[in-house]
């Protein structure tokens, strides 16, 4: 069986990118992979976080991983920081990457971009990202489209490792949704959905409240020729709504088209928000059953012992060809 890894950064709630960039193909892999789902907490203090805000995120990301189907008798759930191996493969590859690539990194250039001055953890975490997926000898990364370039990179660093010392690492490949893989910000389609951006109309997180959910999207900027076609270089807000709609509906773009016909975009928004409403009610009324048990702890605990049995295996593998150690 193949193996996948993915992350999610327990930075907020997690929105609709997340769910249909990433963690909807986690339920569908979990079926004939073996799958390794980890909350990376160590790449959230990327950026300063309030303490006990991080604790009660990192159990809301696990308690949703759950609430959306991933199923820890299938899957491995756990938490970066309680794997010790995250850090140090991530300390040892830091060695081998050059600062040319990581100041190459788009995400680098946006997150820093206006800044006086920022974390070298902003810098490096790519690095890190790669220590996450190289540790398990990880087959497959699904992730949303924005993830490429750190998938590129975690590719170069393997294979240059690989090169410099003994076979050490799994080259490993991305994965990425055809619809979904990149869903974009509700009040400005040229930018990602995401869980920092300021506006919380600018994303739908999955806890939300139907009245949000259909405020945002009521809100949502469109264009002004009133037609519902996907066009993504001239339409880029109707063509999000209409991949939103799209992916949780199950109907194609093609056919949503056709049915929104001579229809206008209030007509179209409100029905998005009855899809978008239904499809989120299970996640949250599973969300709410499973937060604050005690079996999230025990998963969470299972698995990160399952997770460091292999991670140790791979570290003593990289210590030796590094020639680490005595
Ligand atoms: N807008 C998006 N569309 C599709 N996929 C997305 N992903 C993120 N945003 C979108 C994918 O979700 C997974 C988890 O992302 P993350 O939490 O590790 O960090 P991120 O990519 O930086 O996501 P955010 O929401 O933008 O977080 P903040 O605001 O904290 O930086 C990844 O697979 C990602 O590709």
């Amino acid at each position: 069986m193949k193996r996948v890894f993915s992350g999610v950064q327990p930075t907020g709630n997690i929105h609709l990118g997340n769910y249909l960039g990433a963690l909807k193909q986690f339920v569908e892999l979990q079926e004939d992979h073996e799958c390794i789902y980890c909350i990376v907490d160590e790449h959230a203090i990327t950026v300063p976080q309030n303490p006990k805000e991080l604790k009660e995120h990192i159990l809301d990301v696990a308690a949703l991983y759950l609430a959306i189907g991933v199923d820890p008798k299938k899957a491995i759930v756990f938490v970066q920081s309680q794997v010790a191996g995250h850090a140090e493969l991530g300390w040892i590859l830091n060695c081998c990457a050059n600062t040319g690539e990581l100041f190459r990194m788009t995400q680098f250039k946006a997150k820093s971009n206006g800044k006086e001055s920022v974390g070298a953890g902003l810098l490096t975490y790519p690095v890190l990202m790669a220590a996450d997926i190289l540790l398990y000898d990880t087959d497959i990364v699904p992730v949303g489209n924005d993830q490429k370039q750190h998938i590129e990179l975690t590719r170069d660093l393997a294979i240059r490792v690989n090169n410099r010392y003994k076979d050490t690492f799994v080259v490993p490949d991305g994965r990425f949704m055809k619809a979904g893989a990149r869903i974009m910000a509700l009040d400005d389609p040229t930018s990602k959905m995401s869980k920092s951006a300021e506006n919380i109309h600018s994303r739908i997180s999955l806890l939300d409240e139907p009245s949000k959910i259909k405020k945002s999207i009521m809100k949502a900027t469109t264009d002004s020729d009133g037609i519902i076609k996907y066009d993504l270089e001239n339409k880029p807000g109707v063509s999000n709504l209409l991949s939103i709609y799209s992916v949780l509906s199950g109907k194609t773009i093609e056919d949503l088209e056709k049915e929104y016909e001579g229809k206008g975009y209030g007509d179209f928004k409100k029905d998005l928000v009855v899809v978008v409403t239904e499809a989120l009610a299970p996640i949250k009324e599973r969300f709410e059953e499973i937060r604050h048990s005690k079996e999230l702890i025990e998963i969470l605990e299972d698995g990160a012992r399952r997770a460091d049995e292999i991670a140790k295996k791979t570290m003593k593998r990289v210590r030796d060809n590094f020639g680490l150690g005595i």
